[in-house]
């Protein structure tokens, strides 16, 4: 079982052997392994950790010219504007729901770089499953400013009908499929999708993002299982941040990450220092490339670090240091390991640095206060999409709410409700 054999084989191809043999092989349907005559149990880590692969070094300084992607500067700057537009949108939600203005929010910081290297490897019309934490991925299909706010803020300009609680974003247009919180209920979605791709056979592939806590359900299991055995072309995305909430990744597994999960299932894996976002592009896009190609499943494990809280719900304090939370911040951080890399190519100084934070706050701070505004949606919407045509129960139901809101419509603030 060498180190290499992850990440060149194709999944183990049963192979039986035919009955009239004289040999003495094994002939079991199950697997295509020999006999051995000496007891020997497995050692769990054959190999002392699947290594990370990385692009950049953390002072931004390409390490192998023949693995750099080359990407243009306009590109480069487009990731860099997106991760940090990606950071001021998350300070000024979050801090409009500790004020009270909205009822949620999850940040994302830390995680850019998974987000920006992945979104730009794939096609626009790929598939995306995303659990919550990747709204960078739709920031980068061109998801706009206003219409985050306008699902944070559930007004009326909300795709989803202000239905959800916040950052539960979904687009038909980009591709990109609502989110969902029950944990990994995703992946064996995805698989199917992916499934149903491989059948139209029009060059799509599907990419799902998950995060390393969501691995441990059984749907992961499912989600993997479908997609090996029904050879989908579709990309498992596990952005392994090492923690889900309170539980750090040393109480949540005993094996090696999530990636050396893949050849359990005959996936092919790999693992990435997520906080390269040109490591992320590589790993995706060829991972994107041979899915399609091949129509077989890829499993990516980017090594990153949660640095908000789980979520507003959430005081992290509690159970890490400041101390791991500042070595993140600080000195291993995706968007300063891509400025460095921008800086040393000239493309980037202190000027534009100051004139770009200016103008995305600003533009951030025009979106937000724009979303505070609008009106809600109409209640009516309340009863609408579900069924052809309301259940009886249904329509007593809506005509008790309106004449109840009708009664005492002094605590109903209507006029600030769509029609
Ligand atoms: C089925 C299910 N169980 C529990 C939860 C509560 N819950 C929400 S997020 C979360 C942690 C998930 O961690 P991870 O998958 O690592 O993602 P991260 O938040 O780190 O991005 C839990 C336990 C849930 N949403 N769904
Ligand atoms: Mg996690």
């Amino acid at each position: 079982f060498s180190l290499n054999s992850f990440f060149t084989m194709q999944g183990p191809v049963l192979q039986q052997q035919p009955f009239n043999t004289p040999e003495e092989k094994p002939q079991f349907p199950g697997a295509s392994a020999d006999f051995v005559e000496r007891l020997e149990f497995i050692q769990p880590n054959v190999i002392s950790g699947i290594p990370i692969y990385r692009v950049m070094d953390r002072q931004g300084q390409i390490l192998n010219p023949a693995e750099d992607p080359k990407i243009p500067r306009e590109e480069v700057l487009n990731f860099y504007q997106k991760m940090t537009l990606l950071n001021t949108m998350d300070r000024i939600l979050y801090e409009s729901q500790r004020q009270g203005r909205i009822s949620f929010y999850m940040t994302n910081y830390g995680e850019e770089g998974t987000h920006m290297g992945s979104a730009a490897a794939l096609e626009p019309t790929d598939l995306v499953f995303g659990q919550y934490r990747e709204a960078g991925v739709l920031m980068y299909r061109g998801f706009p400013l206003d219409l985050f706010m306008a699902q944070c803020y559930a007004n009326a300009d909300d795709l989803g009908k202000g239905r959800q609680m916040p950052v539960h974003y979904g687009c038909k247009d980009l591709n990109f499929v609502t989110i969902s919180s029950p944990l990994a209920t995703q992946l064996p979605q995805a698989a199917g999708a992916a499934y149903a791709l491989k059948r139209e056979n029009n060059n799509r592939a599907v990419i799902c993002y998950f995060g390393e806590g969501a691995a441990s359900e059984g749907d992961a299991h499912a989600g993997f299982n479908f997609a090996a055995t029904l050879e989908c072309p579709i990309i498992f995305f596990c952005r392994n941040n090492g923690y889900a909430i309170s539980t750090p990744t040393s109480e949540q597994y005993r094996g090696d990450g999530i990636a050396a999960r893949g050849p359990g299932y005959g996936i092919m894996s790999i693992r990435v220092d997520g906080n390269d976002v040109f490591a992320v592009y590589n790993a995706t896009r060829e991972a994107r490339r041979r899915a399609v190609a091949e129509n077989q499943p890829f499993l990516i494990e980017a090594m990153t670090y949660r640095i908000g809280h789980h979520s507003t719900s959430d005081d992290s304090s509690a159970y890490r240091s400041v101390d791991e939370v500042n070595y993140w911040d600080k000195q291993d951080h995706p968007i300063s390991r891509l400025r460095h890399y921008m800086v040393s190519r000239g493309w980037w100084d202190e000027d534009q640095e100051r004139a770009w934070r200016k103008q995305s706050r600003q533009h951030v701070m025009e979106a937000f206060e724009r979303a505070e505004r609008r009106l809600k949606p109409s209640p009516d919407n309340l009863f609408s999409d579900v069924y052809d045509e309301n259940p009886p129960l249904l329509k007593k139901q809506e005509q008790d709410l309106f004449q109840h809101i009708r009664q005492y419509k002094e605590h109903y603030p209507l006029d600030l409700y769509e029609k």
